[in-house]
């Protein structure tokens, strides 16, 4: 990232998780409300486990921000975690621990490596922060770069699209057909939904969890962002790498993605016309996105999200600390957290676009990057 960048920082179970941004502009107005409803996005979704009731998510600004509207510094966004105070003893700085330790790794989960790796007695050394719960400071963040995107007229929008192999209809969640919707599993197939919660409710008497698919929809992004040039700086790399950055994520597609496998070239590309003395196109089989480049049509970005590894009906594993063969642990978590993922995906993509347009377009301030944005759509009309 180089127009933008962002880091996070915090324990599922320490006192908060923090996002630093740094890059967006000065005269930003934000919208609080949306960026916190992104948030209370984030925790719904059926399938979710007990720790989605004891949080209320909410994005408190510490920098960068005055009055609501952005000054130009890196913005400190911290959102707390009310569960802390159960856990203490347990994830405090200093002092003696409290508690057992974690030591049977969970198959699928950072456990085992995390521990080698990074030479922890105590899993929870690692888990702590392999655990989605770092997503709530990347949807505060994605947050702000969503306010960014809707002020150059850009909208990002989701929908899950199959859970536990249960599919949403085509028609439901085409990428045309894709808008902002408050259905529980964020899947606007009403249908396909309520088998979907019947598979998560058998799931979870079976002590099990499922996975899914989401896709993302980024519309009336300018075109030419990213570029052909430079491996790192194609934007289809770029989301690739930042969805697959999203925890439990394990393959991603930009437009027709792997159907491209079962389809000729004749039927695989987006034909070109000229309507209106603008060159125009009627599909959209790219995903928006050409030599790493937007094109003008909707983004479209799909991924899969592997079972969540916490079972209640452990795998086999082995104990870290005495070498034997035992089941795996077992934490409080999601039978099924795709509905989750959908948001975070949405935020990851609107971070990397808002990236790609500040990178083009310059980082100062509001009124120098919407003037920059016109000066250079006007000379598109004529290209
Ligand atoms: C999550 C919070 C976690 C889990 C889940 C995501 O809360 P806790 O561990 O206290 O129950 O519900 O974490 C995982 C799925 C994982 O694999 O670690 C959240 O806020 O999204």
């Amino acid at each position: 990232m180089s127009g933008l960048r962002f880091v996070t920082a915090g324990e599922s179970h320490g006192p908060c998780l923090t996002a630093i941004l740094e890059g967006i502009p000065a005269g930003l107005r934000l919208d609080k409300e949306r960026i916190d409803h992104d948030l209370a996005r984030r925790q719904q979704g059926y399938g979710r486990g007990g720790r989605m009731k004891i949080e209320t998510d909410k994005a408190q600004f510490l920098s960068g921000v005055r009055f609501g509207e952005t000054i130009g510094d890196p913005i400190t966004i911290c959102v707390e975690n009310r569960d802390w105070k159960n856990w203490g003893g347990r994830m405090a700085a200093f002092g003696e621990p409290e508690g057992d330790k974690v030591t049977a790794a969970r198959p699928g989960h950072a456990d085992l490596t995390g521990a080698m790796k990074y030479a922890r007695k105590d899993i929870r050394d690692i888990l702590e922060r392999s655990s989605a719960r770092e997503t709530a400071a990347r949807v505060a963040a994605g947050g702000v770069a969503k306010e960014l995107l809707r002020a150059l007229g850009i909208e990002v929008m989701s929908a899950v699209t199959n859970i536990g192999g249960i599919a949403a209809d085509e028609t439901f969640v085409s990428p045309e057909a894709i808008c902002p919707n408050d259905s529980e599993l964020n899947c606007p197939d009403p249908d396909a939904e309520e088998r979907m919660k019947a598979r998560i409710r058998a799931a979870k008497e079976a002590g099990d969890t499922l996975g899914g698919i989401f896709r993302v929809v980024v519309k009336h992004a300018p075109i030419g962002l990213g570029s052909h040039i430079q491996w790192d700086k194609r934007l289809d790399s770029r989301l690739a790498g930042a969805m697959m950055s999203i925890q439990a994520i394990k393959g991603v597609e930009i437009g027709a993605g792997f159907h491209y496998a079962d389809i000729p070239g004749s039927e695989a590309h987006d034909e070109i016309y000229m309507e209106d003395g603008r060159p125009l196109r009627h599909t959209n089989r790219a995903g928006g996105l050409e030599g790493g480049m937007t094109n003008g049509s909707d983004i479209v970005v799909t991924a899969v999200m592997k079972p969540i590894p916490t079972l209640m009906k452990p795998l086999h594993s082995i104990d870290i600390e005495t070498k034997e063969a035992v089941l795996a642990s077992k934490e409080r978590s999601d039978v099924c957290a795709v509905s989750a993922a959908s948001v975070v995906g949405e935020a990851m993509c609107a971070l990397v676009v808002a990236d790609a347009i500040l990178e083009k377009f310059g980082t100062d301030n509001m009124k120098d990057l919407i003037a920059a944005i016109d000066v250079y759509k006007a000379r598109l009309e004529d290209f």
